[in-house]
């Protein structure tokens, strides 16, 4: 059509982050013609976009990294424990240059449609600026915390002040220095900022709904001999990290319930990993954490206790204390000075659970029962419509006339998280049905691409040019997924795993919690078995 730019490829990607780069390098290995579309003005997704001070991964740098090139991972160094997102985001930069991934993405671009023709057998993608992109596979790498959610307070258009939020923060930073500030949010990127907030501010408040299990990230400089012994032991972690449920080698197992220690077991057991720092290891104390209730108990009051010993003032420390969700069934947190930071007299909890938010004002907030806050700056730490956001945004088609908004109505359904069925030739990186946020993401995105191009060059080699997943295969791996989510505790918390945070998203638990391992396992079977449950097909039409 007229003046739009048509282009013709194998695979076009959508998303120029972690997952959206090593495609294109896989892919382009394969003699393939890729080409990835990113809205952003430059790579990088999340670790583009996140830029709220203190933003940080709370996996450890020495395992959030690409394992597909050891030169690479011997070459880079990481300047502390954890890596902060400026220097993340340096990396994924000099990740790019490297293996000359930037010549196949089109910056700028926001990809707004994909349409299946099912008799052309490809994919046409438009995009925000007009261009007609026509691809045999479509890859979907669009991130499952992309979609940023501010909620729809009433007033927000008035208010006089500024306001940001975490996932859309400006390049430039903000100096908050003799601001009074408002945080709404108390997830990772609240507990991470408020810190650092805090000191600058004039004064903050901290509008809390709920109250998240925050543990301490104890970062630190790298470690020279930590950082060499890892080094030199990195081929052999990777792989062993492929068997373990979280896609990170290096912790044992744990081997026994945390109700067979004694009380003085546990709290020294807790104690050795509070004061270790870092989430999976504490959530691996026992082996049952995450299954049941009164395991879980011990270690949640061992959190809230803690928050009690920290917090000087006995009714914020309370408000702090989670207490509607068992410690691992949200996202648990990592914090530098977190609790410490309620101590300062220039920060106010405030509880938006018993006395909501109810507008924004010109001059700041008002909660539901009249009590106003005056605000120079907002700042939205509210969460993003996690995991299925990006696809929704999305409108995904077939020329036999389904959708995927439609055939989601009711909650994502996917055959291990990689393929819709009616939706031919469209793979996604890390979507719901797939272990990837529980895991290393960057290990689930590695493996998921991997996979991909396995399955690839498998079509390829038998001369078939169409996959989908079968309707009874893709039921079976969504009840799967279901019933091993329904076997942990999980469930129990209003988590964005559940969709909880969106007002009318379908409520149904969206990640694999099986374990990495486990899910890699199936994988690997369903590809060795020629791709048990997916149909594969030669349609013959015509790819240009
Ligand atoms: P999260 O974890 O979704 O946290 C969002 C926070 O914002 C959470 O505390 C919410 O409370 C709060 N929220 C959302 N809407 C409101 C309203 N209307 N009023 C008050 N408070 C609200 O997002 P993050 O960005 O912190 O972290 C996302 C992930 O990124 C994280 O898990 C890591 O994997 C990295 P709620 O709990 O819903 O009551």
């Amino acid at each position: 059509p007229d003046g739009r730019i048509l282009t013709r490829l194998d695979v076009a990607i959508v998303g120029g982050g972690l997952a959206g780069l090593y495609a294109i390098h896989r892919l382009r290995g394969m003699g393939l013609r890729v080409r990835a579309f990113e809205a952003g003005s430059d790579i990088g997704g999340t670790w583009f976009w996140n830029r709220y001070p203190g933003a940080r991964c709370d996996v450890e740098s020495l395992e959030y990294s690409y394992s597909f090139s050891d030169d690479l991972q011997q070459v880079w160094k990481w300047p502390e424990r954890y890596g902060t997102q400026p220097e993340i985001l340096r990396y994924i930069n000099h990740v790019a240059d490297r293996f000359d991934l930037r010549r196949d993405v089109q910056l700028n671009t926001r990809v707004m449609s994909a349409l299946f023709d099912s008799k052309a057998n490809d994919w046409t993608l438009t995009t925000d600026r007009g261009d007609v992109v026509r691809a045999h596979f479509c890859i979907m790498a669009a991130g499952n915390l992309s979609t940023p959610r501010v909620p729809e307070f009433r007033g927000l258009r008035d208010f006089r002040g500024k306001w940001y939020h975490s996932g859309l923060w400006p390049h430039e930073g903000v100096d908050f220095s003799g601001q009074r500030v408002g945080v709404i949010g108390t997830g990772s990127s609240g507990v991470q900022m408020i810190p650092i907030i805090a000191r600058q501010a004039s004064h903050l408040h901290v509008f809390q709904r709920t109250a998240n299990f925050s543990l301490p990230a104890r970062n630190a400089p790298m470690d020279p001999e930590r950082e060499r012994r890892h080094k030199a032991e990195y081929p052999a972690r990777r792989r062993a990290a492929y068997d373990t449920p979280f896609a990170i080698a290096g912790y044992p197992k744990p081997t026994r319930s945390a109700l067979q220690a004694t009380p003085a077991e546990r709290r020294a057991a807790y104690e050795a990993k509070w004061q270790e720092g870092g989430s999976i290891s504490f959530l691996y104390s026992y082996t049952d954490l995450l299954v049941n209730k009164e395991a879980n108990d011990t270690a949640s009051e061992f959190v809230r206790e803690k928050i009690r010993s920290i917090v000087k003032d006995p009714r914020t420390a309370e408000l702090l204390a989670p207490k509607d969700h068992p410690i691992g069934t949200k996202r648990l947190c990592l914090d530098t000075g977190y609790y410490e930071t309620y101590n300062r007299n220039n920060v106010t909890l405030v509880d938006v659970r018993s006395d909501p938010i109810g507008e924004i004002t010109p001059n700041g907030l008002r909660t539901a029962s009249g009590v106003a806050y005056e605000l120079d700056t907002i700042v939205f730490a509210t969460g993003f419509d996690a995991m299925t956001g990006a696809l929704r945004e999305i409108d995904i088609r077939t020329t036999d006339g389904a959708t995927l908004a439609d055939r989601w109505a009711g909650g994502p359904l996917t055959y291990l998280g990689l393929m819709v069925a009616g939706f031919p030739n469209m793979l996604i990186i890390t979507g719901p049905g797939s272990p990837g946020v529980k895991t290393q993401m960057i290990a689930s995105i590695e493996q998921h691409t991997d996979w991909i191009a396995g399955c690839l060059d498998h079509m390829s080699r038998h001369g078939l040019d169409r996959i989908e997943p079968m309707v009874e295969a893709e039921a079976a791996w969504v009840q799967h997924v279901n019933a091993v989510a329904d076997s942990t505790l999980y469930p129990l918390a209003n988590s964005w795993y559940l969709g909880a945070n969106i007002p009318d998203k379908p409520r149904v638990f969206m990640p694999y919690v099986g374990g990495f391992d486990a899910y890699k396992r199936r994988c690997d079977a369903v590809a060795a078995s020629g791709y048990e449950g997916f149909r594969l097909t030669r349609q013959g039409a015509p790819v240009a």
